[in-house]
């Protein structure tokens, strides 16, 4: 069999079911045998940085995993922002590039480059086939390598000459390679479990491992057990539902809210579960640790005591590691009272909650979160690239389940919204997804509205349009007084974001009035074509952040 067919095949047995892409020369021959599956629906994208973005959130939104194609050389590199992005968010997928041929390597070539070399520090594992009959144990092994652990995207790079090869291939024969799962040190679950009893104001932070673990019951299971408030990552945004008594929100320098950081703060041991405390969560680190003891669950050893000097590391998948703090603590019959602060939890709730409703023209950015969380219900899926459009939507939006909310955290890259909340639809094709996005970011990846458009995936785009690159603005103003190459005065005058949509077989409109909003959201659900939705706001509103989580500087 071709080693093109046998790609299709593999893929096929893996259960791919979706793929994203856009076909060239240097992979036509995997082309020709995907044209050929029953069960692989392909999409041809307008950008290859936006199949992966779209594989990626296929992932987010579903739990299964896609795969993005394209040809070698700069279809090869524009794959490696979308790597860079799933990779550092720990999203497992398959991207497949086409090559030249072997022989041509090293020499130049036209579309030649080695982008298994390139994406190495950016994936989590990369492949460049060079004897065919590898093939079949490379490609088990690339899924395998994405799903086990912790998950990320996988390259694997196919020169002409192998895709054409014939090796010898049963396809009834192929068998996914089974998952490892980690679990915890008996000792160390019981070494945790002593400075649990010992707390008076354990906090547990839910990070995004905790999602990609599905162990998000589990965890609100042991918080409630030990009277613990939940703080969330960012990653984790919906994990806990919002009214539960124990939920305390965000916490962290940029997404953040004031109830998170209170309750951060003013905790002793802190039980946080695949989370990283990576700098854009914890700011200053000293301020952060404190004096606080830290238990660390995470299924990777190096990321213990890489940021956050810990007491003790339980190195483990998330769920494993809960189900084992929760036997523990049921063999050991030891009682846990809720402390005063777990009861002011409601009441705090609607003491620190920012200000989101304003009336005023220009429309403050707060107001069109405000209308996003009335107007959108609770199966609604959420994709946001970066800017303060991004930070705001972290602080203010109201997420009820895991894997609605879909962001960039650890990359923060502008154009991931509109092919991600594309790929999050067509992995759940019922609910919509909604591209939150900055005035400036809405022109990465535009182009990807025509795809949704073509293959009639109604996703809606929010643009709250500051005329500014917010976010750097802001930064210029506050780090350094000054103010320069940031201001897009434009973005609300000469150019028009409802005809681009338009042009693109979309529907939109612009908004200028705060009560226009609402209803402006109802006919974009509505619309059964994709639909882009400009608000036109404030344009220097800044937006609460800080250094680190004590020194916020709140604006209102
Ligand atoms: C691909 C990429 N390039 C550059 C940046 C740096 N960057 C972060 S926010 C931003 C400005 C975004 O402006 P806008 O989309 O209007 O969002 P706002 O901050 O105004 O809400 C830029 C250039 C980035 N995050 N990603
Ligand atoms: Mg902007």
């Amino acid at each position: 069999m071709k080693v093109a067919e046998v790609v299709v095949k593999i893929l096929e047995r893996e259960g791919v079911r979706d793929a994203f892409g856009i076909p060239g020369a240097g992979i036509n021959p995997v082309y020709k045998f995907l044209g050929l599956s029953k069960q692989i629906k392909h999409y041809t994208v307008r950008h290859e940085e936006a199949a992966v973005h779209a594989a990626d959130g296929y992932f987010r939104a579903s739990g299964r995993m896609a795969v993005a194609l394209c040809t070698s050389g700069p279809g090869a590199t524009n794959f490696v922002t979308g790597i860079y992005t799933a990779n550092i968010d720990s999203i497992p997928l398959i991207a497949i590039t086409g090559q030249g041929a072997s022989g041509l390597l090293g020499k130049d070539a036209f579309q030649c480059v080695d982008i298994a070399a390139i994406c190495k520090p950016v994936a989590k594992a990369t492949w460049c086939v060079t004897q065919a009959a590898d093939l079949p144990d490379i490609l088990r092994e690339a899924f395998r390598t994405a799903r086990e652990g912790k998950p990320g995207p996988v390259l694997i790079d196919l020169p002409l000459d192998i895709q054409t090869a014939d090796i010898p291939f049963e396809v009834d024969h192929y068998q996914p390679a089974p998952l490892k799962q980690m679990a915890p040190d008996a000792c160390v679950i019981r070494m945790a479990v002593d400075l649990l009893v010992q707390a008076k104001n354990p906090i547990i932070i839910m990070g995004g491992g905790v999602i990609l673990a599905r162990a998000e019951e589990a965890c609100i299971k042991l918080a409630e057990v030990i009277h613990a408030p939940i703080i969330t990552t960012y990653m984790a945004k919906g994990g806990v539902p919002l009214e539960h008594p124990l939920n305390v929100d965000h916490a962290g320098i940029q997404v953040g809210t004031p109830l998170g950081n209170h309750y951060l703060l003013g905790s002793d041991v802190v039980l946080g579960i695949g989370c990283r405390f990576t700098d854009r969560h914890t700011g200053d680190v000293k301020v952060y640790a404190g004096e606080r003891k830290f238990i660390h669950v995470d299924i990777e050893l190096k990321q213990i005591d890489k940021i956050v000097k810990c007491e003790i590391g339980i190195v483990a998948d998330a769920k494993l590691a809960i189900d084992a703090l929760l036997q523990e603590i049921a063999a050991r019959n030891v009682e846990f009272h809720a402390a005063d602060r777990v009861n002011a939890i409601p009441e705090l709730r609607t003491s620190l909650r920012r200000k989101e409703f304003y009336d005023c023209v220009p429309i403050k950015p707060q107001r069109v979160y405000y209308e996003m969380n009335r107007g959108f219900d609770e199966d609604t899926m959420f994709t946001t690239g970066c800017g303060l459009n991004q930070i705001w939507s972290g602080q203010f939006q109201k997420i009820n389940k895991p894997r609605k909310y879909l962001p960039s955290g650890g990359s923060g890259t502008l154009g991931f919204d509109i092919p991600a909340a594309f790929g999050a639809m067509i992995a759940q094709p019922g609910p919509k997804a909604v591209a939150v996005m900055g005035d400036f970011g809405f022109t990465f990846m535009v182009e990807e509205l025509a795809v949704a458009a073509t293959y009639q995936v109604p996703l809606v785009v929010v643009i709250v349009n500051n005329a500014y690159l917010g976010l750097i603005r802001q930064h210029q103003k506050y780090a350094f007084d000054f103010e320069y190459a940031v201001s897009m005065k434009e973005n609300q005058t000469l150019i028009d974001y409802v005809k681009v949509a338009e042009g693109l077989g979309c529907a939109g409109e612009r908004v200028f009035k705060p009560e226009d909003i609402a209803p402006a959201i109802e006919r974009a659900k509505a619309s059964k074509r994709p639909y882009v939705i400009d608000i036109v706001c404030e344009e220097q509103t800044d937006c609460a952040m800080g250094g680190s989580i004590a020194a916020i500087r709140e604006f209102d």
